[in-house]
């Protein structure tokens, strides 16, 4: 049987004379910092102190001692940042250039002292760059000409951090005669019954050549019982069996070429779905190879039984983007995800999973990979598969020119056949995908001038990536790009056609305006906040904290990034001066209303809009960003409201005069002012019948299974909180379907009037519609009580109960003012006179009522 050691013990790192202890899987970085050689780029200034780190060569050496019995020794990379030379004994190894790659040697029979040696990234790029010729880049930094994480190199969120290291696992592995090389399982759904074929490739010894081999597939598990049957169809083999019972089944064949293919079907399959939609039943799959002599090598994944298509057939309003799982459409509630650490090794099983729950707990069904990161570690996929969310993959290209020449065109295929291979057992895999934002640069960015006809990645997105998809996985669709509108016949950022990213919004416009459209599907939208104080307060010790202090703006990667922030909160209120936590405050609640606008009218228009994709759901330090949980992983207030607007029912009022239309306007450039607003939208049909006056109109959205009868109390008040006129709607809302209803208007408050607002209640549910600006709003001051009730028998919980005099916009209480592991069960709320909340309050023992008060804000504007 083949027998693995692990290599992550005895390894050193060269530092100038000094050996330092290093951690494998692990980095540069990490071991620098263990040994206290550099300060924690994270806080304050420090990312410019340790910038050197990235521009020099590093060594990590180990013993290689073990002796072993077996015919073959094979030394496992499972990844390596990033161009290095392996050498055993002085003696070379081989050389790789790829971190996003498995790299597997022959060292048969030798010892010695194993050595790693990294070349700086930037030396690798200049080098292969010196062969392939200048590329655009959105960013001045070489992340296109090396194979390795872009978002190193730093992003409009990201600190340049340039890591080297073995960060993966690293083993040996010994056999005799023959190994399981790869398996592909194709899972495939036919009625009530599940079906895999497994591919297996064989890999022998001169000693195992042309000798019978058995080859086992078995599938049990899946909390399917005994009822699981199996057929094998086996290829080049001499006989081939089946058999179930014992709560699974097998098929075996007898192969004497290196191949072998064996089909397994479970009637009566449980399918997996994505959260919401049902169960996440997950089956073993086993393989094991074994001659006359016993067992040699053996293989296990969990799989799980659905089918998925991507429908994009056209229609009256452009081109469909609807994912359809075990044939049911779904409207995509997503988040991007960028790697969790710019030090992608030191994210542990752990975190993956803490990460990936708190996603879910906002309601999201979605993930997507960004293709500047990495593909992730597989407990990444196996905390998806288990939490019921879908994965869409980018294929690691992001916001440049690609060149398509070797030595990257061999990487690039190297790379996509072995992720494919090493991701396609998971069934929360959904989706791969070519690129980010590459083909919309090539048209609007100055690339394809610039480029003059060099390549630039087509040939990957549009030829080599879909072919390796078909080839290795077909049973996954595959899109050339996010966005892409299909084809050339479009823009590529076309709302009517495809994927849509929607930055124009943040970069310019008030939030409102993302009302002005209905994408087909949104993959990317967003709005910055600052991350949580007490965040800040560990990133930047010691630093009186105001917008535009150092460590602040430091940590503000965004071009223009706090100019944005403030005249986004300008639009809506008064920019609060010299009063930090205020500024604080309204950032983040323009940045939750901002994201939720977006989804609730998106989602208002399922199912022509059959997605969106929040950018972002995380970071990778202590940053300013985008993201819905910052760099400690503490939740922003967006968080909070993901878990509302991303709920199976809302309600929601969209504002009237909004026409939404498919196809106004392609939006601009990555974020970073990189391209010109081409603003060359074809224009669409109306998709927003149901709304064509001038009040604002109701939406009822149920993506539930169930039918949904809504008794909506909508009530006009004064802004003392008088109730001025009140009706109840009754709306009758299929599953998983909208419906949209013209506010009566007796209830809808008159346009433009300062005095008056609009709640809608049902099933505990509120949506709220100021018809303008808070600034303009005549806000009477706001006025509640706030008590402090422990909860029977939990000592680390308490309530916070807040009892409303007046009405109270957005209360929010930012549990991290009142201890760093404090966290509240909710975000922003509005509360009537004579409403009473309670806030679940953990983490922080119980707090003086005075404490929290002082934690607590609203809106107020008087
Ligand atoms: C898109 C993303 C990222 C970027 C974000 C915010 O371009 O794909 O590249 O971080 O917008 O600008």
């Amino acid at each position: 049987m083949k027998d693995i050691t692990q290599l992550t013990e005895g390894w050193h790192l060269r530092h100038g004379d000094a050996l330092l202890d290093a951690r494998v899987p692990g980095c540069v970085h990490s071991d620098l910092l263990a040994a206290g050689a550099i300060p924690d780029p994270f806080i304050g200034l420090n990312e410019k102190e340790v910038a050197w780190v990235g521009r020099r060569e590093w060594t990590y050496t180990t013993h290689l001692a073990h002796d072993s019995a077996h015919e073959r020794t094979h030394l496992v990379f499972d990844g390596l940042d990033t161009a290095a030379r392996v050498t055993l004994a002085g003696e070379p190894v081989g050389a790789t250039r790829n971190m996003h790659r498995r790299y597997r040697f022959d060292v048969t029979g030798r010892t010695g002292e194993l050595e790693v040696r990294f070349a700086s990234a930037y030396d690798e790029a200049a080098a292969v760059r010196a062969v392939t010729g200048e590329r655009p880049n959105v960013y001045p930094e070489p992340s296109q000409y090396v194979r390795k994480m872009a978002c190193s190199f730093g992003w409009d969120w990201g600190p340049t951090v340039v890591t080297a290291g073995i960060w993966r696992g690293v083993r040996l592995e010994h056999w005799s005669t023959a190994r399981v090389a790869e398996v592909r399982p194709l899972v495939t759904v036919e009625g009530t019954t599940g079906r895999v074929e497994v591919r297996i490739d064989v890999e022998r010894t001169a000693r195992g050549e042309g000798r019978p081999l058995r080859v086992r597939a078995r599938v049990g598990g899946g909390g399917g019982g005994a009822g699981v049957a199996a057929k094998a169809v086996a290829a080049k083999a001499v006989a081939a069996e089946a058999a179930s019972g014992g709560g699974g089944a097998f098929a075996e064949a007898v192969v004497t070429g290196d191949e072998a293919v064996l089909r397994l079907e479970v009637p009566d399959v449980r399918l997996w779905w994505p959260r919401g939609y049902g169960d996440q039943p997950l089956y073993d799959l086993e393989v094991t190879l074994a001659d006359d002599d016993g067992p040699l090598d053996a293989w296990h994944r969990r799989i799980g039984f659905r089918t998925v298509e991507l429908d994009r057939s056209a229609d009256a309003h452009g081109t469909g983007f609807t994912l359809v799982v075990n044939g049911v459409r779904v409207f995509a509630r997503g988040v991007n995800w960028i790697p969790d650490d710019v030090l992608p090794s030191r994210v542990t099983p752990e975190r993956y999973r803490t990460r990936l729950a708190q996603a879910a707990d906002a309601n999201v069904d979605l993930v997507r990979v960004w293709g500047g990161g990495i593909y992730e570690d597989e407990a990444f996929y196996d905390a998806c598969d288990e939490l019921g969310l879908m994965v869409w993959q980018d294929f690691l290209f992001a916001c440049s020119a690609y060149p398509e020449e070797q030595p990257l065109r061999g990487e690039v295929e190297a790379e996509a056949r072995d992720n494919v291979v090493r991701l396609m057992p998971h069934p929360s895999l959904v989706l791969w995908n070519g690129n980010n934002e590459n083909l919309w640069g090539f048209r609007d960015w100055g690339w394809e001038p610039d480029l003059a006809g060099d390549s630039w990645g087509e040939g990957y997105y549009l030829g080599l990536l879909p072919r390796v998809v078909a080839e290795l996985d077909p049973t996954r669709p595959y899109a050339a790009g996010s966005p892409w509108s299909g084809s050339w016949d479009h823009h590529p950022n076309d709302p009517a056609h495809g994927t849509h990213h929607s930055w124009e919004v943040w970069n310019r416009r008030d939030y409102a305006e993302y009302r002005a459209s209905v994408p087909r599907f949104v993959a990317e939208f967003g709005w910055q906040a600052p991350p949580a104080l007490a965040t800040l307060r560990r990133a930047l010790p010691g630093e009186r904290l105001a917008p535009d202090s150092p460590g602040m703006l430091h940590h503000q990667k965004a071009e223009d990034g706090n100019g944005k922030l403030n005249r986004g909160v300008a639009r809506h209120f008064p920019l609060p001066d010299g009063d930090f936590d205020r500024w604080h405050y309204l950032t983040q609640l323009v940045q939750a209303r901002a994201v939720a606008a977006g989804i609730e009218h998106w989602r208002a228009h399922w199912p022509v809009c059959a997605g969106t994709v929040v950018w972002q759901l995380n970071d990778c330090w202590p940053v300013s960003s985008w993201s819905a949980i910052d760099g400690d992983g503490r939740p922003k207030p967006l968080h909070h409201e993901l878990r509302r607007v991303y709920a199976d029912r809302l309600l929601t009022l969209l504002p009237g005069g909004a026409r939404a239309d498919a196809g106004t306007g392609t939006g601009e450039g990555a974020g970073t002012g990189a391209g010109p607003d081409t603003g060359a939208g074809p224009g669409g049909d109306d998709t927003d019948a149901g709304c064509g006056g001038e009040g604002p109109t109701l939406a009822v959205i149920n993506q539930s299974a169930d039918p949904w009868h809504a008794a909506v109390t909508l009530r006009r008040l004064a802004a003392d909180g008088t109730v001025l006129h009140r009706t109840t709607l009754d709306v009758a809302v299929e599953p998983r379907s909208v419906v949209r209803v013209p506010v009566p208007e007796a209830a809808a408050p008159a346009e433009g009037t300062v005095k008056e607002f609009l709640v809608a209640d049902a099933d505990g549910l509120r949506a709220v519609h100021f018809p303008v600006p808070d600034k303009d709003f005549a806000y009477v001051p706001p006025r509640f009580d706030v008590a402090v009730e422990p909860v029977p028998g939990r000592g680390d919980r308490v309530d916070v109960v807040v009892s409303a005099h007046t009405p109270v916009r957005d209360l929010l209480l930012q549990a991290d003012r009142l201890g760093a592991a404090a966290a509240a069960d909710r975000g922003p709320q509005t509360l009537l006179p004579g409403e009473v909340t309670r806030i679940r309050l953990t983490g922080c023992g119980t707090p003086d009522a005075a404490d929290v008060r002082a934690a607590l804000f609203c809106v107020d504007v008087v």
